[in-house]
């Protein structure tokens, strides 16, 4: 429940982390599940003990379980290893250790004496590898921002049923419409889009996020159009501007990576044609690529992604929409 909750934030936290906190009381039911829902706003662990202090369950509150690590430090907000130390929580799990020099530190912190609580990782249990590997993979964006200094990249083609082959892995067959839902669940899910020029001039795509609900008073998404020559449209430009979007002109694609992290941008998306996703496929700036190969009535989905691709979670939490 903390990691649903978490992924469900996933372009919305940015620059901070998407982060999920379940407390069970003593016999193991979940009293309530905290999320955090925006930067500057409480974090994960906070709002559930503020959640089960006003359901009037704190007292009963015995376990904490955490998708990520529980801050040690004051930044926009309170330490919430010291909350879960003020909190009569006895034992906290923890999906993954905080990638975050300025704010890691909090299981030690937890464990610390006098009135130390125990700290399990999931990482230390075997039965516990699937959960671990999803919160890795909730982290994935947060954490490529803050160790690779670049944002986690998706890609995502459509092609035609004549078009050019990404090697299958993990090819399931999909409606149209359970693909199209899927595009704009990742596009919900992500900081920036990434486009070309070429894909403006030739669609005048919109970018937005239909199909699906967007995250209510988010601010502006980064849409960077890769454009070398100025023939950006000013009127499209300023449409996108109206729609919601920061847009941003670069002429050289392979600053754009660590223009998006130095903004913030945990998790960014490249729509566009052929010729920009050669240069992401040569310059090895793709995380996953997601392949939407139509054939009549029926889409070919074809995913390449690691292990923690918060694309894969995406993707298996769409998969009741599979016909
Ligand atoms: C947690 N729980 O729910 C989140 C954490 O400026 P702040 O106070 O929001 O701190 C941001 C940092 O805290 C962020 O960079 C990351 O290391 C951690 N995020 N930690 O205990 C949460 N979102
Ligand atoms: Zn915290």
């Amino acid at each position: 429940m903390a990691l649903d909750h978490a992924a469900d934030t996933l372009g919305a936290t940015s620059p901070n982390p998407s982060v999920g906190c379940a407390l069970l009381d003593a016999e193991g039911r979940v009293l309530t599940v905290g999320v955090h829902p925006r930067v500057g706003q409480p974090h994960a662990e906070a709002m559930a003990l503020a959640q089960a202090r006003d359901a009037g369950v704190l007292g009963d509150v015995r376990t904490a379980i955490v998708t990520l690590e529980p801050c040690n430090h004051t930044g926009r907000t309170p330490p919430c290893s010291e909350a879960l130390r003020n909190s009569p929580v006895e034992h906290v799990w923890i999906g993954v250790a905080d990638p975050n020099p300025q704010a890691a530190g909090g299981a030690e912190r937890l464990r610390e004496m006098p009135n130390g609580r125990r700290v399990t990782f999931l990482s230390d249990v075997t039965e516990m590898a699937d959960l671990e590997r999803d919160c890795r993979a909730v982290l994935a964006p947060f954490l490529s921002r803050v160790v690779r200094h670049r944002p986690w990249i998706s890609v995502k083609q459509a092609l035609d049923s004549n078009g050019t082959m990404i090697p299958p892995m993990g090819r399931t067959t999909f409606t149209s419409e359970a693909s199209l839902t899927l595009a704009h669940r990742l596009r919900r899910a992500t900081d920036a889009i990434i486009t070309g020029v070429g894909t403006v001039l030739a669609d005048k795509p919109r970018f937005t996020v239909r199909r699906v609900a967007d995250h209510a008073d988010r601010g502006p998404r980064l849409l960077v159009v890769c454009d070398r020559q100025g023939r950006l449209p000013a009127d499209w430009k300023s449409g996108m501007e109206q729609a919601g979007f920061t847009v941003l002109v670069s002429p050289d694609l392979l600053s754009v990576p660590a223009m998006l992290a130095e903004r913030g941008v945990n998790w960014a998306m490249v729509e566009a044609g052929p010729s920009l996703l050669k240069t992401v496929s040569d310059a090895g700036l793709w995380d996953d690529w997601l392949t939407i190969r139509k054939d009549g009535d029926t889409d070919h989905i074809e995913l390449q992604s690691r292990d923690e691709s918060p694309l894969r979670l995406l993707r298996e939490s769409a998969c009741s929409l599979e016909s």
